[in-house]
């Protein structure tokens, strides 16, 4: 028994925590047994070191640090969550994956590919995603959505080139994974992004 694995990837601000919960709805309606979860998180130990992550401190964290707490996060999260709800035949969706270190420490900080391969090859081995969803916002409107939150977090604090870099690698994969990936437009209003999901959750459901 194998269940169906969808991740939701997109810059600030983009909604993915917005509609992760109406996509999960409309499963659930269908008889489906879902499982919410999210990056980098999803276990005890994994929000320890999303909070690491995420934390503005004095000690400035070196680029590589922040790699490999991301693959540490996401090792722990694959192991003791999603590859188990995987095996009991459900389904799990992911607010960000994989797609994200490509976007964030490739394309945003510029790390090695190499490097960020041979990781992905280590810790997610064969559980790619069946659909990743990419939400994509042109990066001044999800930094107004995001800014509109009390207070910015390590990541958050980039400038707006970072996330300009993180939207184009978002669409590059998008364009040369299209087996893969579905693109929204995620600048309209929530009605109108939810009319874009709602013909994926029809694909989703005529998998099984
Ligand atoms: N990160 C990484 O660097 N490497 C990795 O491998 C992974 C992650 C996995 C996670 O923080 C950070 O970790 C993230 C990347 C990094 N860094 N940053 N920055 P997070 O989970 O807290 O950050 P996020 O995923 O970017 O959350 P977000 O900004 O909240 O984005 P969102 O979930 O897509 O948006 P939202 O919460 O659904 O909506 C944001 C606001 O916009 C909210 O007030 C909504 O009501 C509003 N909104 C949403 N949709 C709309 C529409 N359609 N119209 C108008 N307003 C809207």
């Amino acid at each position: 028994m194998s269940g169906y694995f969808i991740t939701l990837e997109g810059g600030e601000g983009a909604g993915k925590s917005s509609n992760m919960a109406w996509l999960a709805e409309r499963l659930r309606a269908a008889g489906k047994t879902v499982l919410m979860t999210r990056e980098p998180g999803g276990t005890p130990l994994a929000e320890s070191i999303r909070e690491v992550l995420l934390a503005p401190g004095d000690e400035a964290m070196a680029d590589n640090t922040e790699l490999l707490l991301v693959f540490a996060a996401r090792a722990q999260h694959l192991a003791e969550k999603i590859r188990p709800a995987l095996a009991r035949g459900e389904w799990v969706l992911c607010d960000r994956f994989v797609d994200a270190t490509w976007a964030y420490q490739g394309a945003g900080r510029g790390l090695d590919r190499d490097a960020i391969a041979a990781l992905e090859t280590l810790v997610v081995a064969a559980n790619q995603p069946d659909m990743t969803i990419l939400f994509d916002v042109p990066v001044d409107e999800g930094m107004a959505r995001a800014g509109k939150r009390a207070a910015l977090d390590r990541i958050e604090q980039e400038d707006r080139v970072f996330f300009e870099r993180i939207r184009q690698c978002y669409l590059e994969r998008a364009g040369q994974q299209p087996e893969r990936f579905r693109v929204l437009d995620a600048a309209q209003s929530l009605e109108r992004v939810r009319d874009q999901l709602g013909p994926l959750v029809e694909e989703m459901l005529a998998w099984q």
